[in-house]
């Protein structure tokens, strides 16, 4: 029989697109789309941010020299098709098993995963580097980070344009905006970007390629110039990026293989500095029950590949996730001063409950850690009773925050610290094995771990009553021990456990 994928099994790695024509790279890249679905049907994991990035994947691997040129990935968990098409196609069974593949980039796994990843918005940062080192004679090539517009509401991506601006080495950065992030992006970014996209890919592409043409005969101008002649000519002028001194393309068609394949071609022949591409996706794309549902088939179980439904274990008892959130609605019905914080995961942490009831008193910051801590230490330091809901591991990134804004301060931020623990198929980035190391050498710090969803409920009820400083509960993934709750949580004795 014939195979379905006959182009890509023609590709063993990046070397082989460099054999085909760009009507077989579309073709590339519809089979690879193909195969991803398959493969995550068999295995779970973040498909529909995979499904978005497959002609970028085709085109970034078809234009540069990976792996001397160095393509990162924000976060990681877009990478299903670019390891496919890196060497690592028949192993993509094992993904995110143990022993197996991981789920997202990782150095010690393959040459073409230059800089590991997971945790959001690293990518510039270490693009960056790799620019710098290839400037002090590192045998490194183009520097590529690709990052969504969830990952660059993080103060980390702004640091890094900051510097690249500063530094103006040639480095290119392409804005994957599918415009979500696990849930709707928050922020004035995010209605940024959608203006700029709004403008329309087409008249933008036209603008791009006639700079190009009018750039490309020319002599070499000065780097302003050079620039200017990279720009969309955005009406008013600049964008955002160009203001770091990056020079702007875009906004283009991110799954449109001509647009991809000629707007990076024209960027690698004319870029002298950091350049930004502004590629638009769909999240989930050209799989219908990804793009039609809610979340965008952002991390799934294994599903049905014909009518996507997923296989989901059965639970026993409701998770700690689900009491927390519930809790909390519940506590914040009693006390007005009671707020929470996400990073950007109100459905992953269960502040959704509170914020189907309470939509005022939930605050979404963006993938800004960071800033939800010391934000929830100035919401204490007014009075009010914060608590801030962020995944152990993900916790890390506002450490000086915590010592600096909370501890020392003893401002009574109650930090729900869900995921903590081993967490499974994420693997290590993901795992909560550093939070009660890194709370409990704190001063004025009480640090709680609940074992069991009963005693979740009472640790919260001591968190909210608890204004002498700050106080932490961590708590697993997954569903709690099937014990029955309380109706109301009890205020527990502090420095005595179980
Ligand atoms: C520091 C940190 N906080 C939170 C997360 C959880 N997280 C993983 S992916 C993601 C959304 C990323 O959105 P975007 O960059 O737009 O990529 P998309 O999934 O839309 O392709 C979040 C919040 C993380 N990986 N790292």
């Amino acid at each position: 029989m014939e195979s379905p994928t006959p182009t890509l099994d023609r590709v063993a790695g990046p070397a082989d697109l460099k054999a085909l024509s760009d009507a077989e790279l579309g073709l590339l890249a519809i089979e690879l789309r193909q195969e991803t679905i398959e493969t995550v049907s068999r295995t779970g994991g973040h498909l529909g941010s995979s499904l978005g990035v497959v002609e970028l994947t085709v085109a970034i691997h078809a234009v540069f020299n990976t792996p001397l040129d160095k393509l990162i990935w924000d976060v990681g968990h877009q990478c299903y098709p670019h390891k496919i098409i890196t060497g690592r196609r028949d192993r993509m069974g094992t993904l995110r098993q143990k022993d197996g593949l991981s789920g997202f980039t990782k150095r010690s796994e393959s040459d073409y995963d230059p800089f590991g990843a997971a945790h959001s918005s690293t990518s510039i940062s270490a693009a960056l580097g790799f620019a710098v080192g290839r400037e002090m004679g590192m045998a490194v090539g183009d520097t590529i980070a690709v990052i969504g517009d969830g990952a660059i509401t993080a103060g980390m991506a702004y640091e890094a344009m900051n510097h690249a601006g500063h530094l103006k080495e040639r480095l290119f950065v392409i804005l994957n905006d599918n415009d979500m992030s696990i849930a709707p992006p928050v922020g004035a970014m995010s209605a940024y970007l959608n203006g700029i996209a709004d403008k329309g890919p087409l008249a933008a592409l036209k603008a791009a390629a006639e700079g190009f043409e009018a750039a490309l005969p020319g002599p070499v101008r000065d780097g302003a110039r050079r620039a200017r002649a990279l720009v969309t000519g955005m009406p008013g002028g600049g964008t955002l990026f160009e203001e770091f001194g990056f020079s702007y393309i875009g906004p283009i068609d991110g799954h449109d293989m001509g647009q991809l394949l000629a707007t990076l071609r024209a960027a690698k022949m004319r870029a002298s500095g950091p350049v930004l591409i502004h590629c638009v996706t769909v999240k989930g794309k050209g799989y219908a029950p990804a793009e039609g549902a809610d979340d965008k088939y952002h991390g799934v179980a294994k599903f049905d590949v014909a009518t996507g439904v997923q296989v989901k274990g059965k639970s026993n008892a409701p998770s700690y996730t689900q009491v927390f959130g519930e809790t909390l609605t519940a506590e914040a019905a009693r006390d007005p001063r009671i707020v929470a914080i996400t990073a950007a995961m109100p459905g992953g942490t269960g502040l959704d409950i509170m914020a189907a009831r309470f939509p005022a008193r939930v605050f979404d910051v963006g993938i800004a850690e960071q800033h939800g801590v010391t934000f929830a230490a100035g919401l204490a330091a007014s009075g009010m009773r914060p608590f801030c809901a962020i995944y152990s591991s993900f916790l890390q990134r506002g450490y000086d925050q915590i010592v600096h804004d909370v501890a020392l301060q003893k401002l009574p931020v109650r930090f729900a610290i869900d995921r903590a623990g081993l967490v499974g198929q994420d693997g290590a980035t993901h795992a909560g094995a550093f939070d009660i190391g890194f709370l409990a050498n704190l001063p004025n710090f009480t640090v709680m771990a609940a074992g069991d969803e009963a005693e979740l409920v009472h640790m919260m009820a001591t968190a909210a009553a608890h204004d002498e400083g700050p106080i932490a509960f961590r708590y697993p993934r997954g569903e709690g021990a099937g014990v029955e709750l309380p109706a109301r949580g009890a205020r527990l004795e502090i420095g005595r456990g179980r």
